[in-house]
């Protein structure tokens, strides 16, 4: 094709304006992201940052960053963060909510920050109903690390510390947060939820939405956890995590509500 013809295909006129359907989140800064193509975490950043700026809350937010390969959070938040030692998120989520009791507080933890190293804040702060959003990425494995068996690690799963499988008989069973935390009163909003599918997306924002809404009542705890990729440590291309994650994660993780409030828990 020559240059004139080129011009003329690539020149678009008034007619032919395009809608904008798509554009990066206002709340993501331009930061290049560090993650592993295929990465469950730049997902979940993606709805954090839509849902804060859907609701109008930006500068009534305060996140808390991890220890994980999310501890760069506050790098691509547009957000106010602060960062917490592993698993202390909790605890000091639980601190600026107190002092702050009109600021929109989360915790953003991995596995191995929320459900190993951390479960102690995690279990109290839930056990007190902190008013607080918990967002929890379970990718299975301690991904920052190289790959170490989680408390989530599936039975059987490769790990780089269970090289022949998790065996259950001495490693114990996969700890399923939101059922072990949804008996406790202090939990108001409990939900898994994945984002390795479009459609698992849309859920897994309006489940991060509800977290948020829900904080104004002042009733509890609200806890999102996110199934999520780690090709990187699953040692699979990103497409075959997808199928890891429908076949393997989610029959031992189901989708959905675990605990949700009712309706007349939604008055002020
Ligand atoms: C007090 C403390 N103990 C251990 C570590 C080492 N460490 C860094 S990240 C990490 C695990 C991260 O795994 P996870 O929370 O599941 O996050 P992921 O990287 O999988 O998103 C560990 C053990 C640390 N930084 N600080
Ligand atoms: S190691 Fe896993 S969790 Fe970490 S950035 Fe890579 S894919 Fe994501
Ligand atoms: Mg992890």
């Amino acid at each position: 094709m020559n240059e004139e013809k080129l011009e003329q295909q690539n020149t678009v006129t008034e007619e032919e304006e395009f809608e904008l359907i798509y554009e990066r989140p206002v709340h993501l800064t331009e930061t290049r992201l560090h993650y592993c193509p295929g990465c469950g975490h730049s997902t979940a950043h993606k709805l954090i940052a839509e849902v804060v700026h859907e609701l109008g809350i930006v500068t009534k937010t305060i996140g808390v960053a991890p220890v994980g390969c999310a501890v760069f959070a506050y790098d691509y938040l547009n957000i106010d963060m602060q960062e917490a030692a592993h698993g202390r998120a909790c605890a000091v989520a639980t601190g600026i909510k107190r002092v702050m009791p009109d600021k929109y507080v989360f915790t953003y933890q991995g596995d191995g920050d929320l459900a190993a190293i951390g479960i102690a804040e995690t279990i109290h702060a839930v056990n007190r109903g902190e008013n607080i959003l918990i967002i929890f990425i379970n990718n299975a494995v301690y991904g920052m690390t190289s790959g170490q068996m989680a408390p989530t690690t599936l039975p059987g799963m490769k790990t780089t510390t269970s090289p022949y499988g998790r065996d259950t008989s001495s490693m114990g069973m996969p700890l399923k947060m939101c059922e072990l935390i949804a008996p406790l009163k202090g939990t108001f909003y409990v939900t898994r939820q994945a984002v390795h599918t479009a459609t698992n997306v849309r859920k897994a924002r309006k489940a991060i939405l509800n977290g948020f809404k829900y904080q104004t009542l002042g009733k509890g705890t609200c806890f999102i956890e996110i199934i999520s990729n780690c090709p990187s440590n699953w040692k699979m291309t990103p497409v075959q995590t997808i199928d890891f994650i429908e076949k393997d994660m989610i029959p031992y993780y189901p989708l959905g509500d675990v605990k949700v409030p009712k309706p007349e828990d939604l008055k002020q």
